[in-house]
């Protein structure tokens, strides 16, 4: 739904903000809520017009960030702070819409596209870092927020579907896209299985850990603040890691039209393989360490049969900008997962030395 600027400000005077309002314009490349930027005479603020659809219990959602961040100030760790209503309330609903503000976090930056190694290095410490924090965290505190997320043979069953029902009759323009995520059927169940049987332990994770999820330092360039809180769940390490390989160790964006652009880089592999195993040096498993590569395979596969997902239904799960936007997601998807298995002895052969130095 489109809010006018009225709106905006409307919604705005609900919450307890410091100074007067200026403006509020779009901001940021998140797919999920709607965010904008408020400026006013005083600091600035991030107002979000959650998504109901993809989180339909916002009071536990927002009891889960609260309860994290609660305990990552505590630890006197910097995070996303809450704006309470002026009733007191974490969130708000107006007009049908779930709404709620944070402080904006100044002086940082957050990319799209790794510009060298060296943030990626920072951004694999800063998610390592993340994830011993959530290890001492008591998952039976926290609500799980939408089930089955990385349940990726779970994602492929919604994929075939999405495939089977062909609402709008889209399926016919990326049969060799189709045929990609059919043909790898039989490496879904891996994480899963391994959950299951024990072999790969349940932890509390992040569970979103793309490269603009963390806000880093404008001036020093190290990590400030781990963002989207809002899929934090009890998971796998393996989803983690994975994921940040998924959208980081590529040299163009997740987006990119020209496939050619688009390469699975085994030195920003190794970058963020450094920085996420030194900060959790003991506490990766063999059996972890033995699945790190092809969890960077596993996590870009479920994303890219998502997007796909999503293209045949009609583009209702992820922002879009333009009608095939998700096919060419799925695409570039694509493209790594092909360059990532060919580099399968490259990447064992990193984690090993890495997993070696840093013992
Ligand atoms: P989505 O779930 O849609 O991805 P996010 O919570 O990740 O939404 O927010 C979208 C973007 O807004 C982020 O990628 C980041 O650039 C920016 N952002 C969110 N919260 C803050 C904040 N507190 N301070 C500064 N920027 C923020
Ligand atoms: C979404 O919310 P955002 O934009 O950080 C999605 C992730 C996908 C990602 C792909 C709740 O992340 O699972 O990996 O898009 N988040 C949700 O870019 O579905
Ligand atoms: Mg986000």
């Amino acid at each position: 739904m489109n809010n006018t600027n009225e709106a905006l400000f409307d919604v705005a005077s609900h919450f307890a903000l410091e100074g007067t309002v200026d403006s509020i314009e779009p901001y940021g490349d998140g797919h999920i809520n709607t965010t904008y930027l408020v400026t006013t005479d005083g600091p600035r603020y991030i107002l979000q017009r959650m998504n109901t659809s993809i989180f339909p219990d916002t009071a536990n959602l927002m009891r889960n960030v609260e309860l994290v961040t609660a305990a990552l100030k505590a630890r006197g760790k910097e995070t996303l702070d809450i704006v309470p209503t002026t009733s007191g309330a974490t969130w708000a609903e107006i007009d049908g819409g779930a709404w709620r503000v944070y402080r904006f976090i100044e002086h940082t930056m957050s990319y799209n596209l790794v510009p060298n190694p060296n943030v990626f290095r920072e951004a694999g410490r800063a998610f390592g870092d993340f994830q011993n924090f959530l290890s001492g965290f008591d998952a039976n505190q926290l609500t799980e927020t939408i089930a089955h997320f990385h349940d990726t043979p779970h994602r492929f069953e919604d994929f075939k579907k999405a495939l089977a029902a062909d609402e709008l009759g889209r399926a016919a323009a990326c049969q060799p896209e189709i045929d990609f995520y059919l043909s790898h059927a039989d490496q879904y169940a891996v994480v899963m299985d391994g959950l299951r049987d024990g072999s790969i332990p349940l932890r509390v994770t992040h569970n979103d850990t793309k490269l603009n999820n963390i806000l880093m330092d404008a001036t020093t360039g190290k990590a400030r603040a781990i963002i989207d809180l809002d899929t934090i769940m009890p998971g796998s390490m393996l989803f983690d890691f994975g994921d940040s390989i998924r959208f980081g160790a590529s040299t163009a964006l997740e987006d990119e039209r020209d496939l050619d652009k688009v390469h699975f880089s085994t030195d920003l592999f190794r970058a963020y393989t450094e920085g996420f195993v030194s900060e959790l040096r003991g506490s990766v498993t063999e059996r972890e360490a033995e699945l790190l590569p092809f969890s960077g395979n596993l996590l870009t596969m479920e994303c890219g049969m998502r997007f796909l997902a999503d293209y045949l239904e009609g583009d209702v799960y992820f922002a879009t900008k333009y009608p095939e936007h998700n096919l060419v997601r799925s695409r570039t998807q694509i493209k790594l997962v092909r360059e990532m298995e060919q580099r399968a002895d490259e990447t064992r052969a990193i984690v090993a030395d890495v997993m070696e130095t840093t013992k």
